[in-house]
Order: C-alpha cells, then structure tokens, then sequence
C-alpha cells in the first residue's frame, strides 16, 4: 500500500493544532505506519529541502523547521500521496481550499502547518531520511477491508 511522508511543522506543534490534523488523516482512512516528535538539526534540515537550495527561501524554510520540535509521520493507504496533499491544500495558504489544512490554518507560505511527499520517489527518500527501517510498522488493522 502506498506511503507517504508527513510533518506537521514547527507552527502546527507551538499552536496546538497536531492532534486535529492527525485526525484528519486518521479519518480519511489512513493507517498510521510511523511517528515521532524531533527536533530537526541542520544536516537533517538541508537535506530535507536540498532541491530547494539556492532559492531565496531555503535558508529561511531550513532555519524554521529548526526552530522548534516537530512531528514526523508514515501515513499508508490508497492514493496516500495525492490524496494527502489534497487534505494539505495548496502549498500557498491563500490558494489553498476553504477546507483543507493550510486553507483552514494558514495564513503565509513560510509558516505553512504541515508538509506532505509530492510523489512516491519524494516519499520514499523523505521516509528514509526521518526514519530507520525498524521505526516503519507494518501491521494489521480492523477497518483495513473496508479501505483498500
Ligand atoms: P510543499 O511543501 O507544498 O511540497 P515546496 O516543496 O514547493 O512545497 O516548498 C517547500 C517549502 O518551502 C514550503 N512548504 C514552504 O514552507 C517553503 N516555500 C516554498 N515556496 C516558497 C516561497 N515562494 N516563499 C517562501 N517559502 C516558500
């Protein structure tokens, strides 16, 4: 089953918001595969955002993340990637759909909640860089029928 690659950002930690946007996944009917609280470092933080260096916002992106704690996360099931990003909403809070993460709780690009994997290959080099093999779980779920 498909996995993506889920953070909720320095902002969704300090404001309280990480067991709503969890549930959100929780009920669209993803299975949680993997999840921790870290604090990201700078190696971690430049890797994570490598094809983004040399734009004007990377230094600012990689210095945010670091800022304050927060919550790497698995999700698995069907569509995981494009059905995540479409709960996310786009990567501009002001583009983003009235009912989506960012449209409902954010307000500007560089501060903007939560990051999801764009495509598979993005996901599975983004899973390997947050998580060791052993930290990925796969196990079965009552529900798992009804959703895949
Ligand atoms: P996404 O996280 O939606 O995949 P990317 O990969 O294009 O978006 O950008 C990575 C992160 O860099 C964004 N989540 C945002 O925090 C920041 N970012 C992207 N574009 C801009 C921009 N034009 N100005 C400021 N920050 C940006």
């Amino acid at each position: 089953m498909e996995k993506t690659f889920i953070m909720l950002k320095p902002d969704a930690v300090q404001r309280g918001l990480v067991g709503e946007i969890i549930e959100r996944f929780e009920k669209k009917g993803f299975k949680l595969a993997g999840m921790k609280l870290i604090q990201v470092d700078r190696a971690l933080a430049e890797a994570h955002y490598a094809e983004h260096r040399g734009k004007g916002f990377f230094e600012p992106t990689v210095t945010y993340i670091m800022s304050s704690p927060v919550v790497a996360m698995v999700w698995q099931g069907k569509n995981a990637v494009a059905s995540a990003r479409q709960i996310m909403g786009s990567t501009k809070p002001v583009e983003a759909s009235p009912g989506s993460i960012r449209g409902m709780y954010g307000l500007d690009v560089s501060r903007n909640i939560v990051h999801g994997s764009d495509s598979v290959t993005s996901a599975e080099r983004e899973i390997a860089l947050y998580f060791k093999p052993g930290e990925i779980i796969d196990y079965p779920k009552v529900g798992d029928e009804w959703l895949s």
